[in-house]
């Protein structure tokens, strides 16, 4: 059976999700088109890298990134850095002929984007895969509304709603987090999760060209965080703590036009208490409505305007082996996947498209659409009025 060698770039939560994937996908999707091999991890700290050896079953660790990358027995490298990060390593990986499943969003800046969705372009030319991880259109309710939607069952799509709220830095004594910096991050909500929901968006409705933007900062500074683990809210630092200034924003809302004339909102915050990975879609169309919570994973609600007066209205189904993704993961609906098992189909993917040679529906070209939304939504917010998606 052919295998395929993996290098891992971060070794934090996202290398955590992305080790679950490829420990797991052949689990599930056997028989597999490559089994992967865990060979090289690097992380900054070298004990994190150290300890993933141990715990993820790497080979080995190193800590200089650039010894994966040139590394000749490495096939397949996810990135799971900070975004500021992402350009480089990817770039310099794809030169290298390896290929990329890179965590979102692309980078921290748009001109850095476009140079990984250009140096993507001439890496497909010899067979090159460039995967950005926009997990959440593989969601298999997800998949399931892209089929309704595309054999017309709502019909033609009026307006899309989506939403993605977190809680987890809506406490001011949550840490500084490389998140909260501009020069690391790029963006705040806006580039780490908006990104998401413009993805599921465009993948459901099709392309966004032109927006009208809010952007806002609600928590001014935080306190500094020692150590540059990402904590994600899951320690306040008060007292004597000092703090630093936080350059990015915390909650955006955006009205969206698309290319097929439907209309749509997107509203993203990581300040709101009581929703911790609420991303909401709600479509509207000519002949029915969809709608979708992924803290409810597995059902994904539909109305069909064509159902009788009096049953007419909102029904759930719960995804399972009837639907993408369910006959490899578990054979009675209501069993439900998780995160976990969500990454596994992601990591699947790109394993497959690999073997196969042919760009995954998140690769880079695709991805780099994402990061022009985030872009006209940065500029309308500066100039109060509607922007191109150029
Ligand atoms: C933090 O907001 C975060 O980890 C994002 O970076 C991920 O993309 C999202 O899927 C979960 O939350």
């Amino acid at each position: 059976m052919k295998k395929l060698n993996v290098g891992l770039i971060g070794a934090g939560f996202m290398g955590k999700a992305h080790v679950v994937g490829y420990s797991n996908f052949p689990k599930f999707f056997w028989p597999v088109e490559a089994v992967p091999v865990l060979k090289t991890v690097f992380d900054v700290n070298p004990e994190i890298g150290k300890e993933a050896v141990a715990r993820f079953g790497f080979e080995k660790s190193t800590a200089d990134w650039r010894d994966i990358i040139n590394d000749s027995d490495i096939d397949v490298i996810s990135i799971c850095t900070p975004n500021d990060t992402h350009a480089e390593m990817a770039i310099a990986a794809l030169k290298a002929g390896k290929h990329v499943l890179c965590e979102k969003p692309m980078s921290n800046s748009f001109e850095d984007a476009q140079a990984m969705a250009e140096a993507a372009e001439e890496a497909a030319k010899k067979g090159i895969i460039a995967m950005c991880a926009y997990q959440y259109r593989r969601v298999p309710a997800i998949a399931l509304a892209k089929k309704f939607i595309d054999e017309g069952a709502i019909g033609k799509i009026l307006d899309v709603r989506a939403q993605y709220l977190q809680s987890w830095s809506a406490d001011p004594n949550s840490p500084l987090s490389w998140r909260f910096q501009k020069s690391i991050a790029g963006a705040g909500t806006l580039g780490d999760i908006a990104t998401h929901v413009i993805d599921m968006s465009q993948y459901l409705a099709g392309d966004i060209t032109e927006v009208v933007s809010t952007v806002s900062t609600y928590v001014n500074e935080r306190p500094i965080q020692e150590g540059g683990v990402d904590l994600l809210g899951t320690v306040k630092l008060s007292g004597d703590v000092k703090k630093a200034p936080v350059d990015v924003d915390d909650q955006t809302s955006f009205m969206v036009n698309f290319a097929s004339g439907a209309k749509g909102s997107i509203e993203a915050t990581r300040n709101a208490w009581g929703r911790h990975n609420f991303i909401t879609l709600e479509i509207h169309g000519t002949k029915g409505s969809i709608a979708f919570n992924y803290e409810r994973l597995n059902e994904l609600d539909v109305c069909f305007a064509d159902d009788a007066d009096d049953r007419r209205g909102f029904k759930t189904i719960h995804t399972g082996p009837a639907h993408f993704y369910g006959e490899v993961t578990w054979n009675i609906p209501g069993m439900n996947i998780g995160y976990g098992e969500l990454k596994t189909i992601e990591i699947h993917d790109f394993i497959k498209a690999v073997v196969e040679g042919k760009q995954p529906s998140t690769d880079f070209a695709q991805s780099f659409k994402v990061e022009k939304v985030v872009n006209a939504v940065a500029k309308s917010n500066e100039t109060k009025s509607w922007q191109p998606v150029l």
